[in-house]
């Protein structure tokens, strides 16, 4: 419910956040929004299929029924969606030129929809069946690390193409992907631990701390990375909106703004 909650709330500021941008980087913030909405729809699912396949008896969530039990499939389902945006973000937000980024763009989707989709498949074992949890889980990997070399290259090309006061930005921002995006095969592989329901309920809160991280706050970053660089770049909405200060204040307060 947090992480729906937070999903939803924030259409409304990424939408908003454009509006500060120089025109090429809008779509930035404009994609993060349509990521809130996807995956608030898939994440408020998710939460209304947890109270229908579970019942909190004294301290602990029992499975109301044999044949109606909970499932993350669906979280794999909306990931497909999701995750080729959020890569595509990174290109768009670097302003790689046109043809670059729709190869590199593509690059990085194979991977990571295969992966999404092994691991989909994966998943379906961890009821009892460890080995096809197992043997997916290290095909999706392979997959996994493919993408970290493809997000590595955008990265790079990220560094190079930044204004020098931000080149930090794309270096930070490769650290981020890695701890967040890494925390979701440690979700998957949970159930090695014992299907009690203490880890089914620590697996929820990893992937709401995942979600939040991985969609949200990355969302955030890359907004106000490319306000930064809409301002150094001669945007005069996006400086306006980053100064703070005395003399600046003081110009656009006897300017009536
Ligand atoms: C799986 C299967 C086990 C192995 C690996 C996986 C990686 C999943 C990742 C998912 C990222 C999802 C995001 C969603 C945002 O909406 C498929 C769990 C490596 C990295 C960022």
């Amino acid at each position: 419910m947090v992480s729906y909650g937070a999903h939803f709330a924030f259409i409304l500021y990424f939408i908003m956040a454009s509006l500060q941008l120089a025109p090429r980087y809008r779509v930035v913030p404009i994609l993060s929004a349509v990521v809130m909405a996807s995956a608030g729809l898939s994440l408020m699912r998710e939460f209304s299929l947890w109270e229908t396949s579970y019942e909190l008896t004294g301290a602990v969530y029992t499975p109301l029924a044999e044949n109606s039990s909970f499932t993350n499939a669906f979280r794999y389902g909306n990931w497909t969606i999701t995750v080729p945006i959020l890569l595509t973000q990174l290109a768009i937000a670097f302003a790689l030129p046109r043809p670059e980024l729709h190869k590199r763009a593509i690059r990085m989707i194979i991977p990571a929809v295969l992966m999404i989709w092994t691991g989909l498949y994966g998943q379906f074992g961890e009821t009892g069946d460890f080995s096809q949890l197992n043997v997916w889980g290290v095909i999706s990997t392979v997959f996994f690390v493919w993408l970290i070399v493809e997000v590595r290259g955008v990265i790079s090309r990220g560094v190079q193409t930044s204004p020098v006061e931000l080149k930090g930005w794309p270096k930070n921002i490769w650290w981020y992907f890695l701890a967040t995006w890494g925390l979701y095969p440690i979700a998957y592989a949970l159930p090695q631990l014992g299907f009690t329901g203490d880890v089914v309920v620590v697996r929820q809160l990893l992937f709401s701390i995942a979600d939040i991280s991985s969609k949200l706050i990355y969302g955030l970053i890359l907004s106000r990375y490319v306000l930064r660089r809409s301002a150094l770049e001669g945007y005069v909405p996006a400086a306006e909106a980053l100064e703070t200060s005395p003399l600046g204040s003081s110009v656009a307060s006897q300017r009536g703004d």
